[in-house]
């Protein structure tokens, strides 16, 4: 008889001889198993080696009182992340067409998704939620600020994204009346010419004076709210892409300079992120531009900062990124993706603009090229799906984002399968945990170090998280390292890293050989 399934929901401790949990740290060695390979092109063969490294993690187990700064914090996102971590936190029910409605975090993967661990006495399969891995910060302890171009108190802005039911929002209102983002820094060359009438609350000076200025509401924020931790994230509109020289984009004192001779190019988003980086912080970039440039991740390597971007995947290209590697992963070949999206939100009216609607166009249209590359047996060298992305902007329809995808595949035996997919979400209800999970795991990297057998001290791990890769459209990698864009060997490269830092092996599903004896 089947013993199922069970759902564990205390914290994990391993019991292992290569795991030792102190009261401050967990210290996990890890057999690091790669397998590297080589074309024998004479034999026609794979020459295949699999090698061992021995790894020893260190993870702090004090989870810090973090603050998390939004750039762009009265926004949809903002806004409705900021009245979600409130609501969960001061337990507001509220009434809605459907009947009374509790808060939660759905759609955080570190608040309720679950790892498959292994096995009970009884052969049962066990899962744990994610965060139950290592210590995680609890969103409903996080402090948020941050800042924001436009002047509106939170309340205001959340009755302005429209995202949650009126009910909620009049209760939350006492909550949020008070709060103010932060003045922005700004420059209108980066945003478009419909947004700037929004620009009532900014930062004057040069930008080496913004960037100043960015900095000490940093340390403010920390100071008077005794936090210890804070993750810079941007979620504020798509700017279009800085245009830096060279010597500005790769070397980190150059870059310095540039900010210092108020260079034109130096983007917003450029100084919040050196800010964040200078001040210790972790910053994700939510959007599309280029702000984390090789001299901006430099920096971030110089300070031991983790970095993580580019570009939310919260919709569209998520489904996009999962559906195409499941059709070549069961050998299909798809052939033309055609994906439209429209909706009426600020974000896409600002994407109106060819200029800004570009960094955007790339970040949505990158996502298929390791999925089309791991299968020459049905694409060959540069062959592709053709593949065309449209969105439109529909103001009726404000944050609900209509998407309507068409994947034509070549089947078996000249056969067709054509797949027809039609979505409708709250763009933000969809975004908004991504910026709580991509928070709480950059915390989480700092606090975890490595050594090599050999190394006397732990080294921090590098500045690119490419371990956050799963919540991004436009993952980055460090070294020219190819980014994976396929969705579970994103996610599975997630739950790994969780793994490790308790010893255990990489997830895999070996089922096929039944429970040990
Ligand atoms: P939004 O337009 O509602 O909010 C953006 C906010 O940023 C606005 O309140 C604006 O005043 C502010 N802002 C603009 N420039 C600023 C600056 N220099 N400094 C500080 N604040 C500034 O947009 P929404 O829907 O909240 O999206 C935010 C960002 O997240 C956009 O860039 C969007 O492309 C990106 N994103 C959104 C996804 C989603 O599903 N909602 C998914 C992926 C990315
Ligand atoms: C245009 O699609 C508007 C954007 O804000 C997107 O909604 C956002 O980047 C999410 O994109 P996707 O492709 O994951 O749905």
């Amino acid at each position: 008889a089947s013993v199922g399934v069970r759902y564990s929901p205390w914290p994990v401790q391993v019991d292992s001889p290569e795991v030792h949990y102190s009261d401050e740290y967990i210290f996990a060695k890890f057999h690091y198993e790669q397998v590297s390979t080589c074309e024998d092109r004479q034999n026609g063969r794979t020459l295949v080696r699999p090698e061992r490294q021995q790894l020893e993690f260190r993870t702090d187990r004090c989870v810090p009182r973090l603050g998390l700064l939004q750039v762009g914090w009265g926004g949809n996102n903002g806004s409705t992340l900021t009245a979600a971590v409130v609501a969960n936190r001061e337990n507001i029910c509220w009434e809605s067409r459907e009947g009374l409605c509790s808060p939660n975090y759905y759609g955080s993967v570190t608040q309720t998704a679950s790892v498959h661990l292994g096995c009970d006495e009884q052969g049962a399969d066990v899962f744990v939620p994610l965060h139950a891995i290592v210590p995680l910060v609890h969103p409903n302890d996080i402090i948020l600020g941050g800042w924001d171009i436009s002047s509106s108190n939170l309340a205001d802005a959340l009755d302005r994204a429209k995202v949650l039911d009126v009910d909620l929002r009049r209760q939350l209102r006492p909550f949020l009346e008070r709060i103010k983002p932060w003045r922005a820094a700004f420059d209108k060359s980066f945003i478009a010419q419909n947004q700037q009438s929004r620009a009532d609350n900014i930062l004057s000076g040069s930008k080496q004076e913004q960037l100043d200025s960015l900095r000490d509401d940093i340390r403010r924020f920390k100071a008077e709210h005794k936090v210890e931790k804070v993750v810079v994230v941007w979620s504020a509109n798509s700017e279009r892409y800085a245009e830096l020289t060279t010597e500005a984009a790769c070397l980190p004192e150059k870059l310095l300079q540039a900010i210092r001779n108020n260079e034109a190019e130096i983007s917003p988003s450029i100084l919040y992120a050196v800010a964040a980086i200078l001040e210790h912080c972790p910053y994700v970039n939510g959007s599309p531009q280029n702000t984390l440039l090789p001299s901006v991740v430099e920096l971030a390597r110089q300070q031991a900062v983790p970095v993580s971007g580019n570009d939310f995947k919260s919709g569209q290209t998520r489904l996009k990124s999962v559906f195409t590697d499941f059709l070549v992963g069961c050998g299909l070949k798809p052939r033309a993706i055609v994906t439209y999206n429209h909706l009426g939100n600020n974000d896409m009216y600002q994407l109106t603009d060819g200029t800004m609607w570009k960094p955007k166009s790339v970040s949505k249209s990158g996502v298929l090229e390791d999925i089309v590359s791991s299968n020459r047996a049905l694409f060959a060298e540069g062959e592709e799906p053709d593949h065309v992305v449209v969105v439109k902007y529909v103001p009726f329809l404000g944050d609900s984002k209509r998407d309507i995808s068409e994947y034509t595949s070549e089947a078996f035996m000249g056969g067709r399968y054509t797949n027809i997919i039609h979505n409708e979400a709250l763009d933000s209800i969809l975004c908004a945990p991504l910026i709580l999970d991509t928070a709480i795991l950059c915390e989480l990297l700092t606090r975890v170090t490595f050594r090599r057998p050999g190394d006397e001290t732990y080294r921090p791990l590098e500045s690119v998280a490419v371990a956050l890769s799963f919540f991004m459209k436009n993952p980055m990698t460090p070294y020219g390292l190819p980014p994976v864009n396929a969705l579970w060997r994103q996610r599975l490269c997630l739950e790994n890293m969780l793994r490790a830092l308790v010893g255990l092996g990489p997830s895999h599903e070996l089922w096929f050989l039944g429970a040990s004896d």
